[in-house]
């Protein structure tokens, strides 16, 4: 059992007000909310340790690098990845999409095949495009059914010996849907494929072991999961990693550098050039600590039932469409009401306090296949509660009112 008042104290920002009323935040699936262990992680850091790390002799530099490698294999250990040089820092899920996306340039030929769920946010299509592009290789779409589960039996036909390469993230954005990813990667290793699963929004919510999964890629955004903006994780199978060439070139990821020609450093620093976000790494590894204190079980427990009351209560609303339906869902509820814009019903829960993200949620496929401009889309977090959920319901039975 999770004790929310010990827990919601823990993050400053759920104190506060907006437009006078008490901020319920339901826009977790956008950006979790940061308790005060991960802010005085950061605090901590630039008060007494900023330095650039694995350069420097002194005192502060070994500091530093020795809290980043720690934080490694805290991601390491929390993933059950098998090494921590299989953990690669990057900004994000974004950016660790296009690193694989971009190493998959020079294996590609033309006529290979890459196929990609239909329930993909843009960070999860845009970049395989570009690489088709480039490749002369072939996209093709996994189907979704109107429930918004994938079409796995279309799947299965899908796979070929052409297929290189399958993406598909582990929860979509935009539903909720958890897709069996078990399945897909089963499918993509019997034709001898890679497959990279974005688990953006799947990490923040549940116990991921990638070891079991014997997934070939995995990718994770720690503003996601109560850690800072601009740092992430690319998980990648060590064999992949060495076949990949480097995504950018700079310090740190050589091993020695003449005119004449460059090598490459060992994995991880081989796809990280530069100097990384630092601070924002050591603070992943406390944001990975706080929800480790918690049980990531005990987590998605509760946001089971956050997921059910707000179901049950949106169910009795006339003219609320809710869109994912599957049973294995996360706690995300994406719904329209009759014909009034996500927009204007976005526009008046924020007047009274209710923050819900709306439009198409970076994953336009999906509202095409709705035929739809946009949802609301409320998504919540283990320190979210039911009272807030009933504000939420009252906010919009209003809103709903005042347009109709
Ligand atoms: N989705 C949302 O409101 P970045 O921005 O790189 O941290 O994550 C991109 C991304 C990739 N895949 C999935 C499934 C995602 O949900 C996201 C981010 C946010 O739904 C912002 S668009």
């Amino acid at each position: 059992m999770l004790d929310l008042a010990t827990i919601r104290q823990d993050f400053p920002i759920l104190q506060r007000k907006v437009n006078g009323k008490p901020l319920v935040y339901f826009d977790n699936a956008a950006t979790s909310q940061t308790p005060k262990q991960v802010i005085e992680t950061i605090v901590d850091y630039y008060s007494r340790y900023n330095a650039n790390i694995h350069r420097g002799v002194h005192h502060l530099s070994q500091q530093a690098t020795d809290a980043y490698e720690q934080a490694r294999g805290k991601i390491q250990k929390h993933f059950n990845a098998n090494k921590a040089s299989e953990i690669i820092f990057t900004s994000g899920t974004t950016h660790s999409i296009n690193l694989v996306a971009n190493g998959f340039g020079a294996l590609l030929e033309e006529g290979d095949e890459i196929l990609v769920s239909a329930v993909e946010h843009h960070s999860n299509i845009v970049p395989w495009q570009m690489l088709c592009e480039r490749t002369g290789a072939m996209l093709k779409v996994i189907p979704m059914t109107a429930n918004g589960a994938l079409d796995y039996e279309a799947y299965d036909g899908l796979c070929t010996e052409k297929t290189k390469l399958v993406f598909c993230n582990h929860i979509s954005n935009a539903l909720g849907t958890v897709n069996q990813i078990e399945t897909l990667i089963e499918g993509a290793h019997k034709v001898g494929a890679a497959i990279l699963i974005d688990g953006a929004q799947a990490a923040p919510h549940m116990q991921i072991d990638l070891r079991a999964l014997d997934v070939d890629f995995y990718t994770v955004s720690a503003h996601k999961m109560c850690g800072p903006t601009g740092v992430g994780i690319l998980y990648g199978k060590e064999a992949w990693l060495k076949k990949l060439p480097p995504y950018q070139g700079g310090g740190e990821m050589i091993a020695e550098v003449t005119f004449e020609k460059t090598t490459y450093a060992d994995l991880p620093h081989k796809f990280e050039a530069g100097t990384p976000n630092i601070c924002g790494g050591i603070a992943f590894g406390a944001a990975i600590d706080y929800l480790n204190a918690l049980g990531m079980k005990e987590i998605a427990d509760y946001e089971q039932e956050l997921l059910v009351y707000a179901t049950r209560a949106l169910e009795g609303i006339a003219d609320l469409k809710i869109y994912g339906t599957t049973a294995q869902k996360a706690a995300v509820v994406s719904f329209n009401v009759g014909d009034i814009h996500p927009y204007d019903i976005g526009s008046i829960l924020d007047k009274l306090g209710v923050a819900v993200r709306t439009g198409h949620h970076c994953a336009q496929p999906i509202m095409n296949y709705f035929e739809i401009p946009g949802t609301v889309r409320a998504s919540f977090a283990f320190y979210n509660t039911k009272e807030e959920i009933d504000v939420f319901v009252d906010a919009l039975k209003r809103a709903i009112q005042m347009l109709s």
